[in-house]
């Protein structure tokens, strides 16, 4: 295994890695196992000391080399499903937390993991679950009145050129209805197929309305976990599937969607696009915020399943969100938060706007728009956005420069 570390990490370090390389290749598992989890320990510290943008690129390859060995020892000898769904996890560690090393071997190595678990994946949904699935699908979010706003403008499938002249140059939102049609994901998804792809991955998850919130937090857990929390559990905890790296975690995700063809008018290639994930029930708010990128919010159509009166589950199409969106030019009239971590975030509560404190914002005008699934939603960079939940939903955003 090739350590290629700079002078930065600790020579002992790198010795014990090499140490621990050896002792697994002589098939002294348990003695590599203890070694590798001692690195991820150690290098575990170093990423958590400081700010995360602070934090050594090489510390966090130690952290991936860690888990990569404690993987293979936890993978050594075949048979039961647990310690292969504990290197899983670990391997998501190693993904969220450290960097890419041997080509991105920890994808690889999740993608065949997962497959092995797969083959012993349990039967369907008990009696229970499917229940609460019917309880999930009829809690909406309330929807508001729109009479008085003016709303985004739509266009059917325009042509590259009429969307750069009139859109992408003069920075105008619009929804593109027809773009997303076709994607595998508009038939394939719903809440039972996301389980069984992603149910065994450990990603992050918000918990909490909103992130400005003071008890707003994030925690790990799988997606299981969160399917059956916050999707289908009680409405009054929210929790936020938002995730940046959730795509190329688990590829086969990835697979059932494409990037706008609208894409191509950039300046960068498709792997500088950024694609995140957006899952959560109905209620979860993303605050008016400004992001540096041009954005295409894409909303999929996520099926839940209901039982109808003959006691047989009906697939149902769900997934919409209000949306609000302000010019850049208004900024000041959105009182954006003066610390440096929040100063691209407003500290207007927008469908709720304490007006004595902010008394701008009445004025400050805006776009809205029920987004609903198969439309696509054009963001231009800086543009200040906010986004609630109506449904259980599922969106996709491609951000782009
Ligand atoms: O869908 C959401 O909740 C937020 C989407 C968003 O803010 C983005 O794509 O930048």
């Amino acid at each position: 295994m090739k350590l290629d570390l700079s002078e930065r990490v600790d020579r002992s370090v790198v010795t014990l890695l090499k140490q621990a390389t050896d002792l697994f290749y002589g098939g002294r598992v348990s003695e590599c196992l203890e070694a590798s989890e001692a690195i991820c320990d150690y290098s575990w510290e170093k990423l958590n000391t400081g700010a995360w943008q602070e934090v050594d690129k090489d510390w966090r390859r130690v952290y991936t080399f860690g888990c990569l060995l404690k993987v293979l020892c936890l993978c050594a000898a075949p048979g039961e499903a647990a310690p292969v769904l504990a290197a899983l996890k670990v391997c998501d560690m190693g993904l969220l937390m450290g960097a890419a090393i041997l080509e991105d071997i920890l994808i690889k190595v999740a993608a065949i993991l997962q497959k092995y678990l797969s083959g012993k994946r349990p039967g369907p949904a008990p009696a229970q679950e499917q229940h609460s699935i019917k309880k999930a699908r009829k809690e909406h979010a309330s929807v508001p009145d729109m009479s008085s706003e003016r709303a985004v403008p739509r266009l059917h499938c325009p042509s590259l050129q009429y969307f750069r002249e009139h859109h992408l140059v003069p920075e105008r939102p619009v929804i593109l209805e027809g773009v997303a049609n076709h994607w595998p994901c508009m038939k394939k998804w719903s809440v039972q197929y996301i389980q069984e792809i992603a149910g065994c991955r450990t990603v992050p998850v918000e918990l909490g309305s909103r992130y400005t919130d003071e008890e707003w937090s994030q925690r790990l857990m799988t997606v299981s976990e969160f399917i059956s929390k916050y999707i289908l559990g009680e409405p009054k905890d929210i929790g936020y599937l938002a995730q940046h790296q959730l795509f190329d975690q688990i590829p086969e995700l990835k697979q059932d969607i494409s990037v706008p063809d609208y894409c191509c008018l950039g300046d960068g290639e498709d792997e500088d696009i950024t694609i995140n994930a957006w899952f959560g029930p109905p209620g979860t708010v993303s605050p008016l915020h400004q992001d540096p990128q041009q954005n295409f919010l894409a909303q999929e159509q996520i099926y839940g399943r209901v039982m109808c009166l003959e006691n047989a589950l009906e697939p149902q199409v769900i997934g919409r969100k209000y949306i609000r969106l302000y010019s850049p030019r208004e900024s000041e009239a959105l009182y954006p938060h003066s610390t440096h971590l929040l100063h691209n975030t407003s500290q207007v509560d927008v469908e709720s706007p304490d007006l004595e404190r902010f008394p701008r914002f009445a004025e400050a005008p805006f776009l809205s728009c029920v987004l609903c699934p198969g439309e696509v939603l054009f963001i231009p960079a800086k543009c200040w956005h906010y986004v609630r939940a109506l449904d259980l939903s599922f969106s996709v955003s491609f951000w782009w420069s």
